[in-house]
């Protein structure tokens, strides 16, 4: 297998699950994300599992001058990307507009749109050279409906969606293929990321029901990753069980009577 991945959003959540899963099947990838520190940690550990075929490239995807130099430092025989998975992205705050946060939104916008915009214009030019490669957005419910109080982090996941569509228009010519990955609730760090550390709210999000976990993720993203090169998913929405809509979870407490 000499196939190269390229996972954004690489250090935490559904980005490791995917990193775990490419690895195990003998996939070269190259991880991403801010932190170097957790991407280093992860890379030492694949590679004293797999064997030296994982590399670590820290930057901010908000960053276009980051985003460009990232990949133009990618060593030669690690720049012909079979398989992009834009999976970078994050919430910040859960509130109405009136009371928004502007960094929050541009946080949100920045990465989740932009950011995702700009690491793809910066790899498909060889998968364009090439005629072949895949790439992988994840949207997200959010993307589906717009739930109380989700405004801007849905609206970003409609142009994520909105995106994977135009991709898939744009490069069909190229023999590219463009699929959506859109989950519910994934138990990761994004609730805690998206009440700024609260660890006990995030908690909240994921209790009295069985959410995904990025495995579940990961494990549609290798299927997805993994059909023939004649079919492709151009969508998939994976829900937990118990979440019927974006806002309807079915939740069951078990009361303790001390
Ligand atoms: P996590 O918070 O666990 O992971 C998010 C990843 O995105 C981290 O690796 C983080 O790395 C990276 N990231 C965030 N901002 C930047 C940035 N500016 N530059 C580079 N990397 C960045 O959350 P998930 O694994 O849950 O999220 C992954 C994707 O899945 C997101 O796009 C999210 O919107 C989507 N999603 C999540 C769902 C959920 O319920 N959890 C459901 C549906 C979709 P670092 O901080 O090191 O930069
Ligand atoms: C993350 C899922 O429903 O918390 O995209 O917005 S949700």
């Amino acid at each position: 297998m000499n196939r190269i991945v390229f996972i954004s959003g690489a250090t935490s959540g559904i980005g490791v699950s995917c990193a775990e899963k490419f690895a195990a099947s003998g996939y070269k990838l190259i991880l991403a994300g801010r932190r170097q520190e957790r991407l280093d940690s992860i890379v030492s550990d694949l590679k004293n599992r797999f064997g030296d075929r994982f590399i670590a490239l820290p930057f901010d995807i908000r960053s276009l001058e980051e985003v460009n130099n990232a990949i133009a430092s990618l060593p030669e025989n690690w720049k012909q990307i079979d398989i992009l998975i834009n999976n970078a992205g994050l919430a910040k705050g859960l509130g109405p507009v009136q009371d928004g946060n502007i960094d929050h939104w541009e946080q949100m916008i920045d990465t989740n749109i932009k950011g995702l915009l700009y690491l793809t214009k910066a790899i498909i030019p060889v998968m364009i050279a090439r005629k072949s490669g895949h790439v992988i957005n994840i949207g997200s419910i959010a993307g589906r409906e717009v739930y109380a109080n989700g405004n801007v982090y849905c609206a970003t996941k409609y142009a994520v969606d909105a995106l994977s569509k135009g991709m898939r228009i744009d490069f069909v010519q190229h023999g590219i293929k463009v699929s959506q990955i859109a989950p519910g609730a994934v138990e990761t760090e994004f609730s805690l990321v998206r009440f700024d550390g609260d660890a006990e709210k995030a908690k909240n999000v994921y209790n009295g029901f069985q959410p995904l976990t990025p495995v579940d993720v990961a494990d549609a993203v290798f299927y997805v990753a993994s059909l023939p090169a004649h079919v492709n998913v151009n969508d998939l929405l994976l829900m937990p069980t118990a979440q019927a809509a974006a806002g309807v979870i079915h939740k069951v407490f078990v009361s303790r009577i001390s």
